[in-house]
């Protein structure tokens, strides 16, 4: 049976190879999208977007954007870095003139989760804002929520946020609005997390884009490897390190059982010098399946074979 999805990104590269790979699962029915302002000017991701539905010949979607601008914005480099994307071959010339007007985000996502008739999964590879919104917009949304999938948070390791007067313990999805994302917990969703734990273990590495690389003839491989290619002129310390973030998250979707999750309680702190940081709480009551681990080899091949089109 298909699962229902929402798909909430913001725009960097690895957001746009998740839409790549979630485009390319069968039992995924890809309900909306919604872009969050975040790591990316919206312009540029909501083009980018569009081309690569254009692609999948699936223009029909509804495409939301959100108008909310975040508390701790995301550096100006890496909001820029993604524009390049629409410029490469593959993209440059699919014409964007016919595309349908873009919604705000939040209605986007009420509209969507009130009107179907099974609960959506949502996949969030952003911050958490526009659906807090929703939800808080209307409550009676909560009961058609299947689960919640975010690319979010750094549990027993450091965050990758390096900036005046924080203490370097949150991941940057949080800290861009800590307050939704601390009010996100308090819904008891069913949320899986997928943090900085488990992406640390899957950097942009070479190896990996030179096999990639060999299956370029098939096309989707080809534009991958191009977009991949892209964040390989980032500054090699931790927090200018790529990795596969949010194509991890896209990928529990696909290979849920090459995860190990365990269920803990947690806390999101919402201001401070530790803003953002998301962190064990025993007796919080505040549930999230958080991702340990995952099947590194397992995640490759899912995303080499997904990427033969
Ligand atoms: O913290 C990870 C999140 C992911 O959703 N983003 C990038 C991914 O889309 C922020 C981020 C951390 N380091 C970055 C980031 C970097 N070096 N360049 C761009 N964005
Ligand atoms: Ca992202």
């Amino acid at each position: 049976m298909s699962k229902l999805l929402i798909f909430d990104h913001d725009g960097a590269v690895d957001d746009l190879l998740s839409l790549m790979l979630l485009l390319t699962m069968d039992h995924i029915q890809l309900k909306a999208i919604s872009i969050t302002p975040a790591d990316c000017y919206p312009e540029n991701a909501i083009e980018t977007t569009y081309k690569l539905l254009t692609l999948a010949r699936k223009t029909d979607m509804q495409i939301g954007a959100g108008n909310y601008y975040g508390i701790n914005a995301f550096p100006a480099e890496w909001r820029a870095k993604p524009k390049v994307l629409n410029a490469l071959p593959s993209l440059i010339n699919i014409d964007t003139s016919l595309q349908g007007q873009i919604k705000d985000s939040v209605d986007v996502l009420v509209h969507t989760i009130r009107s179907s008739d099974q609960p959506v999964t949502i996949l969030l590879t952003g911050p958490c804002s526009n659906l807090v919104f929703a939800i808080e917009q209307d409550k009676s949304i909560l009961q058609n929520i299947a689960e919640v999938i975010w690319m979010g948070g750094a549990v027993d390791v450091p965050g990758n946020v390096r900036t005046y007067n924080h203490d370097g313990s949150a991941e940057w999805n949080v800290f861009w609005d800590p307050v939704s994302s601390h009010k996100l917990l308090t819904y008891q969703l069913p949320l899986v997390l997928i943090p900085l734990d488990v992406t640390n273990m899957v950097p942009v590495s070479m190896g990996f884009l030179k096999i990639l690389a060999l299956q370029s003839d098939y096309p989707l491989s080809n534009l991958a490897g191009q977009f991949w290619a892209t964040t390989i002129d980032t500054i090699p310390s931790y927090e200018y390190t790529y990795f596969m973030w949010d194509i991890l998250a896209a990928s529990y979707l696909g290979i849920p059982d090459a995860f190990v999750l365990e269920k803990v309680e947690l806390e999101i702190q919402p201001n401070g010098h530790n803003s953002g940081q998301t962190f064990r709480k025993p007796g919080s009551g505040k549930w999230v399946q958080m991702a340990t681990h995952v099947n590194k080899e397992r995640f490759y091949q899912y995303v080499l074979q997904q990427l033969k089109r």
